[in-house]
């Protein structure tokens, strides 16, 4: 039986990670043929979020490195078990009732599902969100020649070999490009599935466009010329 494992990165996040959770388990009791592991990354929280997440049921393990989400991503992964990983927010905006769907894709034969909010639709588009996302996908297509809708969208599916074979260097969104690159590195096939995003339940936003912006703008055009000249 084929192992999945669910990573959720969480940063301060003791009003959602129960909602998440319960949410999850519900929705894994009802998918047949696998087995689940959900591991949730505490990543120096200073509220209850570790505490919830174990009393739920989850397995919680501490990132006591550097700190961000893809610091704590890259620390998940590796203690994760599963043959296909599942990575999504600890905010509730990722819907559960999607996985079956991501998973069905892995099953036919991609290395890497991508959630699309161009797709799906997001309640937490701003104007400069939405602005910046379809610009920086924009020039991720440009650099690395492989059309995608939203390459920065934290809720995705993926074989191991992806994170098996190597290591990640982002400290905090941009994680999301790399995920890419290394797919598209192995050889793997990427495909999108529609994905709404709601509006994170409670608590704050820990993304700001005008730094996390030219972070992943940097990390496209650095990975996109090492895809295609390195
Ligand atoms: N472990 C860890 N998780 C983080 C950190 N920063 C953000 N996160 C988590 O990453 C997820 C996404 O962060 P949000 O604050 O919701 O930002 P967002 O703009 O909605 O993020 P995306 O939709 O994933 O691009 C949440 O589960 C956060 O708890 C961090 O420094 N460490
Ligand atoms: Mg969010």
């Amino acid at each position: 039986m084929q192992k999945i494992s669910i990573v959720i990165p969480a940063k301060d996040e003791e009003k959602t990670i129960g909602l998440v959770l319960n949410e999850v388990f519900g929705q894994i009791r009802s998918i047949k043929n696998y087995s689940f592991e959900v591991i949730v990354v505490d990543d120096g929280c200073v509220d209850r979020t570790a505490k919830i997440a174990k009393k739920k049921g989850a397995k919680v393990v501490f990132n006591k490195g550097v700190h961000g989400k893809g610091k704590a991503l890259a620390y998940g992964f590796k203690q994760a078990k599963g043959d296909i990983i599942i990575m999504m927010d600890a905010d509730y905006s990722h819907k559960a009732e999607e996985l079956p769907t991501f998973i069905k894709k892995i099953e036919e034969g991609y290395g890497l599902v991508v959630g699309s909010r161009i797709l799906g639709g997001s309640e937490e588009y701003t104007p400069v969100r939405s602005f910046g996302n379809i610009v920086l996908t924009g020039i991720f297509t440009l650099f690395f020649g492989t059309k995608m809708t939203d390459a920065l969208n934290g809720y995705k599916a993926f074989r191991k070999k992806i994170v098996r074979n190597y290591e990640y260097r982002s400290k905090d969104f941009e994680i999301e490009i790399e995920l890419i690159a290394n797919c598209l590195r192995e050889g793997l096939r990427i495909a999108e599935i529609p994905s709404h995003e709601r509006k994170r339940a409670a608590g704050r936003m820990k993304s700001r466009a005008l730094i996390h912006g030219p972070k992943f703008l940097f990390k496209i055009i650095m990975d996109g010329l090492s895809y295609r000249f390195g």
